[in-house]
């Protein structure tokens, strides 16, 4: 019998082989567990909600309203529903003719991308054009889009961090695109060198490869590290004289934990730099509710904003968003009530304010209690979390352990952070789902357990690792 369509054998190759290690073996591993009745922590993904953060009330109570939409005729509305949110509702309402249930603009409601526009004004001090934002269900699928119009063949090539999100080499795998690596240097806390980056450009042309982009993550995922303006800058230029398109992976611009290197958008800098590059740069920055102190990542609410692309390209991106007819749109509402949140006066703002505070503040101090943690582990050392969600510690694993790994047939990272699942029930994803340099081992954890759990999940990662190294050693505690 011939083999049929969809049979394994059969398949687009580009899908075989993408490899998404966030939700890989380790979290196959920890579900099985898990269903046999083992408490698993789920470090595994940057999802704060499932970890036991709480929405913030405000846009809660707005989107309630716009998807029951009757409660608004009801005369007890007020009783349960501030006014700002009963006026926030109908001002969404209004933008959304025949609401949530309605299919939207397929770059999404005009109104909410002007909101949009207004807070990247705000943010960078230049004008943005709402016609130049096109909202997504979340920001995988604008960077899933972004890639796909860029990507012709096989060799066109994307500069990507390593370590990075793996949405990353997987959408370019799957559009059939080359990745072309630049390593972050962990020794200086993650940070670009562009002696190296010059170098990873030249190594992909001898290979016939056309480097036609570069994706930056600020703050870093899972590397944590937030870009200075310097940096940026450098970037830029770098980006202007190879003639690449920059795209700005910023999901994480709320979840900054330090105060030297304030988030700066690509944008602003790009601004700030003025003629000829300010006019001449391509780039492409993405934005998310999914993160920040928002954490909606359900919700699937996202953006791009395109710079200096020609209004035909815009058009075509248009087009083939149009093909998928529309984001989901409640995302979108929520993305209107991120960038245009309660302002000081509004009967919510002091609740909303109270909120958002306590929730940063307490990812503050989760990334110190984490980092320390980690570096006061045997054979473990990691960089502190400046922003983002996630800790990245380096693990230096013993020969023995190496060799242990290959005879049960493991990457030595998948090795230990399995080991590290049976043990404790900490889910982490090994550092080769995200990239590392060869013969070096990370594992990446989220920020986001509950910080009351802290202390007995570093304690509980501590024993197993001291345990771990004593075995495959000879380490003896003291
Ligand atoms: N870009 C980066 C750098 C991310 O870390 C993520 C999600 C996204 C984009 C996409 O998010 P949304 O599609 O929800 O907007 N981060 C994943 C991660 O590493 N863990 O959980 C999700």
């Amino acid at each position: 019998m011939a083999r049929k369509p969809l049979d394994y054998e059969e398949l687009n190759e580009n899908v075989k082989k993408v490899q998404y290690a966030v939700r890989g073996e380790l979290y196959l591993r920890a579900s099985e567990l898990q269903k046999e009745g083992k408490k698993i922590i789920f470090t595994n993904v940057g999802n704060p909600h499932a970890l036991g953060q709480k929405p913030l009330t405000f846009p809660r109570l707005v989107v309630a309203l716009c998807q029951a939409p009757f409660l608004l005729d009801d005369p007890n509305v007020g009783l349960i529903f501030p006014a700002d949110a009963i006026a926030r509702a109908k001002h969404y309402l209004a933008m959304a003719p025949g609401g949530l249930g309605a299919y939207s603009d397929s770059r999404g409601i005009p109104g909410v991308r002007k909101e949009v526009a207004d807070f990247i004004q705000k943010r960078d001090g230049y004008p943005s054009d709402p016609e130049l934002i096109y909202l997504t269900d979340g920001a995988s699928k604008g960077v899933m889009q972004i890639l796909n119009t860029i990507i012709r063949n096989e060799r066109d090539g994307i500069l990507v961090p390593v370590p990075q999100y793996p949405l990353y080499s997987a959408a370019i795998s799957l559009f059939g695109g080359a990745l072309v690596p630049y390593y972050l240097e962990e020794e200086a806390n993650w940070g670009l060198d562009f002696v190296n980056i010059r170098q990873s450009v030249a190594e992909a042309r001898s290979k016939g490869i056309t480097v036609r982009a570069m994706v930056i993550i600020n703050p870093g995922n899972p590397t944590g590290q937030c870009l200075s303006e310097a940096t940026i800058k450098e970037l830029l230029q770098f980006c202007y004289h190879e003639n690449l398109v920059l795209l700005a992976d910023e999901v994480y611009q709320q979840n900054i934990y330090q105060d030297e290197r304030p988030f700066i958008s690509a944008r602003k800098v790009l601004f700030d730099m003025g003629q000829p590059l300010s006019r001449e740069v391509q780039l492409v920055s993405f934005h998310t509710v999914s993160k920040g102190y928002w954490g909606e990542c359900g919700q699937r609410g996202g953006y791009f904003e395109m710079t200096n692309l020609p209004p035909k390209t815009v058009d075509e991106i248009y087009k083939v968003a149009s093909i998928a007819l529309s984001p989901n749109v409640p995302g979108q509402i929520f993305m209107g009530l991120m960038v245009n949140p309660p302002k000081p006066g509004d009967i919510s703002y002091l609740k909303f304010a109270a909120e958002s505070k306590s929730i940063l503040e307490s990812l503050r101090k989760r990334a110190h209690m984490m980092t320390d943690g980690f570096n006061s582990c045997r054979n473990v050392v990691c960089n502190f979390t400046e922003g983002a969600m996630y800790s990245f510690p380096q693990i230096r694993l013993p020969p023995r352990a190496i060799e242990a790994a290959k005879r049960a047939g493991k990457a030595p990272d998948v090795f230990y952070c399995l080991k590290l699942l049976e043990a404790t029930g900490i889910s982490t994803v090994p550092g080769s789902g995200f990239g590392q340099k060869e013969g070096v081992f990370h594992l990446r954890t989220t920020i986001l357990p509950a910080e009351e759990d802290f202390p007995a999940i570093m304690s509980s990662f501590k024993n197993f690792n001291d345990s771990f190294m004593q075995q495959y050693e000879g380490y003896s505690r003291m």
